[in-house]
């Protein structure tokens, strides 16, 4: 024979049954929102994206990558440095030697299979004696053009990196023109100092 009093306790009272639904509904609601934004995020491939392959490049230059400096005397020095990483065995340097403005490390992709989409571009950057300043800074770089011409970009005008920091995360997001054919991305500094740029990851955006 059970006593009443323990008949109760056998099944959940009522307001604890409620609770959990109630944290179910929550839960499959979140999972709602999450979802989507999942599902119509697709990573977009780079050519050795943390400066890790042992592969020689074009012109010197790290597989997959460009360095391009503003016409002029030499003024950025680009290198791997294996003193610096964010992850692996090295990372990209660029640091300013010379007087001209600016000097990009830069991956070129045929653009035509992002055009009309919004494309989202990470990576960790590490900053030595950068001076403040309205053309200073280090920062991602994402560029859409048809041919020679910039359609669309983004260089971080209103988010430099300044000053010396340690390894962080960023994220810049184009939406690529549908006139793109040609997508640059990579990192700039611009003006003096030394920044380090390791881990690209780039991927399409579609919320
Ligand atoms: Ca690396």
């Amino acid at each position: 024979m059970v006593p009443p009093e323990a008949r109760m306790r056998a099944s959940p009272p009522r307001g604890a049954r409620a609770l959990g639904a109630a944290l179910r509904a929550r839960i499959i609601a979140l999972a709602a929102m999450t979802f989507p934004l999942a599902a119509f995020a697709a990573p977009v491939a780079l050519v050795n994206p943390g400066f890790e392959s042992k592969n020689p490049g074009e012109g010197g230059n790290p597989e997959g990558w460009v360095a391009i400096q503003h016409a002029g005397d030499e003024s950025y020095d680009f290198a791997l440095d294996s003193g610096q990483k964010r992850s692996g065995t090295q990372s990209m340097r660029i640091k300013r030697i010379g007087p001209e403005p600016y000097g990009t490390i830069a991956q070129i992709l045929d653009g035509a299979p992002y055009a009309g989409k919004t494309v989202r571009l990470s990576a960790w950057i590490r900053t030595e004696s950068i001076p403040d300043g309205r053309n200073t800074g280090a920062a991602l770089v994402l560029a859409a053009m048809r041919g020679g011409s910039f359609l669309a970009h983004d260089f971080m005008t209103r988010s430099r990196v300044r000053g010396t920091t340690d390894w962080q995360r960023y994220s810049i997001e184009l939406k690529l023109p549908p006139a793109t054919t040609r997508l640059e991305l990579g990192a700039m500094l611009e003006g003096a100092g030394t920044l380090w740029v390791d881990d690209f990851e780039m991927e399409t955006v579609e919320p």
